[in-house]
């Protein structure tokens, strides 16, 4: 069994939480929970990093002291990752005896091995974060680049570790480690700043009262950032070299967004060098989530309604969303809409119909799960994938690319979805062929217990009620197919993602174009004569390509086969399909349509679907010939 300490940055408490730190605590979450899994020993830490500045002005605007306001404030971060399902073993706050004691032994162990000396400082500092800017990186406003906020300037004399020594070390680190930052485009900006040399970093303050006491000068206070990093190593108790300590120290991963990675795959290494201890394996900065292009941000009050989408479609919806959407490295815009789109696409449909489907056919035909006697066509297809699945979804955690992680599991959802419908399992009821219906639908839900286990880092809720559905009592492993018991008990719940009423969602997006709609069961009174009818020429056609078209939320680009020829048809559906899952699918096309030009993109045609609040689209019961008339 190895051993796997996962991090988040200790976040200021100087207001409640936002999506940002939601999102990085998430991936986090992810890589303990998918360490666990395989049996790893894991230390999940995260915390508050409360010594700040900003914490400081916060507190004094309420009237409280720091301490007392974040004492209030920190139990908000508790709550939420509580409502995010966060697996953390360690919630940690730098104003603990623990951090302080720690810190402090810290920094006299730099100071002992004589990389802190007395200097003077002057230069324009931004208190949100915490950090000084040169004079090349300013402009005449001296405004703060990232919060935007006016700099102060600050003069005094202070301690200053000698970071510049460690600038070859760091390089060479770099270079014979070239997994150590991650992504490789992050690892790239730090090696450039490094290759234009270090400076010495100030690391007291004399002028704030706030914070750890230096310990060989009780007139200074510990630079925030130095005790804040040194949390991942307090927090286990370096202080007394602790049991845990030892067991998980070094950190394998340190996660944090991409504004704070230079503190910690250069300033945190320095530090550890000098104090001859074991540098984290990797530091992985993530990209930004955005709201309309612009970073979140507690101060400048840019938020996302986490709560409200939390609340309408579930925290397992949020965590899919934030984890399928966005590559991790880069920026991602948060946008309702394709959270909307995912939850019906993705999980209602993709997932949540499989799942009702397959215990729909067990409960109706079948007194439990049934004994898979009878193999035929594509089940070793589905069992090899359910080998590959596996071994795919470590790779791509492994780089920390959770989207193409959750394809992958998507794909083999889909698949299975396939296997119902080439199998035709519900046909299969008659006293001859049911033994290979008790062995297709053995098989489906092999592969959803499967489905189970692999989503669980990512949507843990939902694992454990797929789970209870199937009937088992005890989450298990995938390490090998056909270990589903036959024989439980199947019971067939609730939708796991029911309908969301979509209404509230159009209303908190105004800038959408409403689109006239044929209520569900409303009693069409216009009659067309058989003649008029006649007209439309309806076919059956294939999706060889979906992509979605810029700028259109709702419209996806469509290149279909008609059987004698190929068209592009424009097609509404992008809230509730997603590209890489129409691709394949039979439809039902309107090919003598006028043809449209909609948005700048042609269009020769139109797909037929169901329309209420959700949109489903029109095929046949069975697939026939492309082109064939659909009357
Ligand atoms: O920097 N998109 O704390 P902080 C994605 N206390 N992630 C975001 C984000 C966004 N728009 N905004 C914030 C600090 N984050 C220090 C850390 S660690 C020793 C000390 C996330 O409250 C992201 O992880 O400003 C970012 O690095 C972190 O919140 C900054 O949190």
């Amino acid at each position: 069994m190895r051993t796997f300490y996962v991090t988040t940055p200790i976040y200021y408490p100087n207001s409640e939480p936002h999506a940002g730190n939601a999102y990085t605590t998430i991936a986090a979450d992810v890589l303990a929970r998918y360490h666990r899994l395989k049996g790893n020993e894991v230390c999940f830490l995260t915390g508050v990093d409360e010594h700040a500045a900003n914490v400081y002005n916060a507190a004094k605007a309420e009237g409280l002291s720091p301490q007392a306001y974040c004492d209030k404030i920190a139990p908000t971060f508790v709550k939420l990752w509580e409502r995010l399902n966060i697996s953390h073993d360690i919630f940690f706050r730098t104003t603990s005896d623990l951090h302080k004691r720690g810190a402090q032994k810290f920094l006299n162990v730099l100071y002992d091995n004589g990389d802190v000396y007395k200097g003077k400082y002057e230069g324009y500092y931004c208190l949100s974060c915490e950090d000084f800017f040169s004079e090349k990186e300013l402009t005449d406003e001296k405004i703060c680049p990232v919060h935007k906020l006016p700099l102060q300037w600050l003069e005094e004399e202070n301690y200053f570790f000698r970071l510049s020594k460690y600038q070859d070390r760091l390089l060479a680190h770099l270079h014979e480690h070239p997994d150590f930052v991650y992504p490789t485009a992050r690892r790239n900006e730090l090696l450039n700043f490094l290759e234009s040399g270090l400076q010495d970093v100030s690391i007291s303050r004399a002028s704030l009262s706030w914070g750890i006491p230096f310990p060989f000068d009780p007139e200074h206070i510990i630079y925030i950032w130095i005790e804040a990093l040194s949390n991942y190593m307090t927090a286990l108790g370096y202080e007394t070299e602790s049991e845990q300590y030892q067991t998980f120290w070094p950190a394998d991963v340190h996660i944090m967004g991409k504004d704070i990675a230079r503190f910690h795959a250069l300033l945190w290494p320095a530090m550890l060098m000098a104090a001859n201890l074991p540098l984290p394996k990797q530091i992985v900065a993530h990209g930004w989530l955005t709201k309309d292009g612009e970073a979140l941000s507690k101060t400048r009050g840019i938020f996302i309604d986490m709560d409200g989408d939390i609340t309408t479609y579930g925290v397992d919806a949020f965590r899919y969303y934030l984890l399928r959407e966005f590559s991790f490295g880069n920026d991602g815009d948060y946008r309702p809409a394709r959270l909307h789109a995912r939850y019906n696409a993705d999980l209602a449909n993709d997932l949540g119909n499989l799942l009702n489907r397959v215990l729909g056919l067990v409960n109706k035909n079948f007194a439990a799960i049934p004994v898979p006697t009878t193999p035929g066509e594509f089940d070793d297809e589905v069992k090899e994938m359910a080998q590959t699945t596996v071994d795919k979804l470590d790779a791509h955690i492994n780089v920390f690319a959770f989207d193409t992680a959750l394809e992958t599991i998507w794909e083999f959802v889909r698949r299975i979805n396939r296997y119902v419908q080439q199998t035709q399992v519900w046909t299969l009821a008659k006293p001859e062929t049911k033994p290979r219906m008790g062995t297709i639908l053995y098989n489906s839900l092999e592969a959803l217990r499967f489905i189970s286990v692999l989503i669980s880092p990512f949507i843990p809720e939902t694992a454990e009620k797929i789970q209870k559905q199937i009937g088992l009592a005890d989450f298990d492993t995938v390490s090998e197919w056909g270990r589903l018991p036959a024989g439980l008990t199947v019971s067939r719940g609730e939708p796991i993602f029911p309908r969301v009423d979509i209404k509230k969602q159009k209303q908190s997006e105004p800038e959408k174009v409403a689109r006239p709609k044929q209520k569900a069961g409303k009693k069409t009174t216009d009659l067309v004569s058989f003649a008029d009818f006649q007209k439309l020429d309806l076919r059956v056609a294939r999706i060889l390509a979906a992509e979605p078209i810029e700028g259109a939320d709702r419209l996806l680009k469509l290149q279909v086969d008609l059987g004698t020829e190929k068209r592009q048809v424009v097609a509404g559906i992008a809230e509730h399909y997603n590209s890489e899952a129409l691709v394949g699918k039979q439809v039902i096309i309107v090919a003598n349509l006028e043809p449209a030009t909609i948005r700048n993109v042609e269009s020769h045609g139109m797909v037929l679907a169901g329309s209420g609040d959700a949109v489903v689209l029109a095929t046949l019961e069975t697939e026939m010939p492309l082109g064939t008339q659909v009357k």
